[in-house]
């Protein structure tokens, strides 16, 4: 089955993110695709109408800190929304395993917590040429999708809340 491109959307499905506060999460472990994905994310989301004092930006060392680092930003910070960015590749220990299962049970704990948006955006692959081919390589850059999750899902909690 093909691989969708994670940069393509329909851009007249995605609203305004004016007025929208975003945290950025990004580890440091793997740079070259993290930090490819979060070019990506501040990107898009201005793109749609973020402005650059709206966009917080943080590093964490590795995958398995951004949880922490994202209830930070939930805890210290008026975000709206926070979009954690990391690449966990698969080794030959079961770090990998732990690191991205953590990682999911995290996101999805915070989200409950906080009842705002946390963001996944953590690549999980065999190899490096399969994160570079999702840090804005051949099938888009993961950093994209994550921005324009981030903004719909402020979208829906003002259209439900207002
Ligand atoms: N962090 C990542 O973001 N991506 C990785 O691929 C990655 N691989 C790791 C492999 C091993 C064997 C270890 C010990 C750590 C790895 N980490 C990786 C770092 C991890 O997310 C975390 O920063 C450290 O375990 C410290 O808590």
């Amino acid at each position: 089955m093909a691989t969708k491109n994670l940069s393509e959307y329909d851009l007249t499905s995605v609203p305004a993110a004016t007025g929208m506060k975003f945290g950025i999460v990004v580890a440091e472990w793997n740079y070259e695709i993290t930090g490819a994905l979060a070019r990506g994310a501040i990107d898009t989301l201005k793109i749609h109408g973020a402005k650059d004092e709206n966009i917080i930006l943080k590093h964490v060392p590795g995958s398995f800190e951004l949880t922490l680092g994202a209830q930070y930003m939930a805890e210290f910070t008026d975000v709206d929304a926070v979009i954690v960015l990391g690449c966990v590749i698969q080794g030959e220990t079961r770090h990998f395993d732990f690191i991205c299962n953590g990682v999911t049970q995290g996101i999805t704990n915070l989200n409950m917590k906080y009842n705002k948006p946390f963001i996944f955006g953590l690549l999980t692959t065999g190899n490096q040429q399969q994160a570079l081919d999702r840090a804005g390589g051949k099938l888009g850059n993961k950093g994209d999708e994550a921005a324009i999750t981030a903004i719909k899902m402020l979208a829906l909690k003002r259209e439900l809340t207002k």
